[in-house]
């Protein structure tokens, strides 16, 4: 496989973790997870994790790995390499395991005493990753085996900030966001 080929199959494979979050964005608002408890002083998770959030984010990460896997012979015909359809268990696991690494995150962030909206370098980065591919390992295994070898892993793990710093400048500069990280 060349270095080419193993980009596109990370970042197709990695597409139904990577929309969650910017749907979220788009979507949040209304009522926090956390009913606004707190846990000693600080907020359990803030107000920036709601069930409008949530449940937008992996919604739109099915429907997207629902498109992909539609997609995926003729895509992988056009560029004459295989990439992966999305057995529905995969995309369970990359669509929910990504805003459960948020909201994981989410929950670091208040325990160590940072405010809504602060960013927490590497954290934010890396949150959906390190919770959405051991879940999608442990629901859909062989599927996981097949397409998410050490190669891609490791492509994922370089090119995901770099995704995801990018995207959320963007979404800062148009409005969408309040912050750019
Ligand atoms: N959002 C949401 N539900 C989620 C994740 C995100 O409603 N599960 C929305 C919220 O409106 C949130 C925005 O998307 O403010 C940006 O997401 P994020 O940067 O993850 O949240 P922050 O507001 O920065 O809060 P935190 O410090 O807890 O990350
Ligand atoms: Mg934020
Ligand atoms: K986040």
């Amino acid at each position: 496989m060349t270095l080419l080929e193993t980009v596109v199959i990370a970042f197709w494979a990695m597409l139904p973790a990577y929309v969650p979050n910017n749907a979220a964005v788009l979507a949040g608002g209304g009522r926090p997870i956390d009913r606004g408890r707190t846990w000693g002083d600080k907020r359990v998770l803030g107000d920036g994790k709601t069930w409008r959030g949530t449940a937008a984010g992996i919604t739109a990460g099915l429907a997207l790995a629902a498109v992909l896997t539609l997609l995926s012979d003729d895509v992988s015909a056009a560029l004459g390499f295989e990439l992966p359809a999305f057995e529905p268990l995969a995309a369970i696991g990359l669509a929910a395991g990504a805003m459960l690494g948020d909201i994981l995150a989410s929950f670091l962030k208040r325990r160590t005493g940072r405010q809504r909206g602060a960013m927490f370098p590497g954290v934010d980065q890396l949150d959906f990753v390190v919770v959405s591919l051991p879940l999608t390992a442990l629901l859909a295994t062989e599927w996981f085996l097949e397409w998410f070898t050490w190669d891609v892993i490791l492509v994922v793990v370089v090119l995901t900030p770099v995704l995801h710093v990018t995207t959320n400048v963007i979404a800062y500069k148009l409005g969408l966001k309040d912050e750019p990280w």
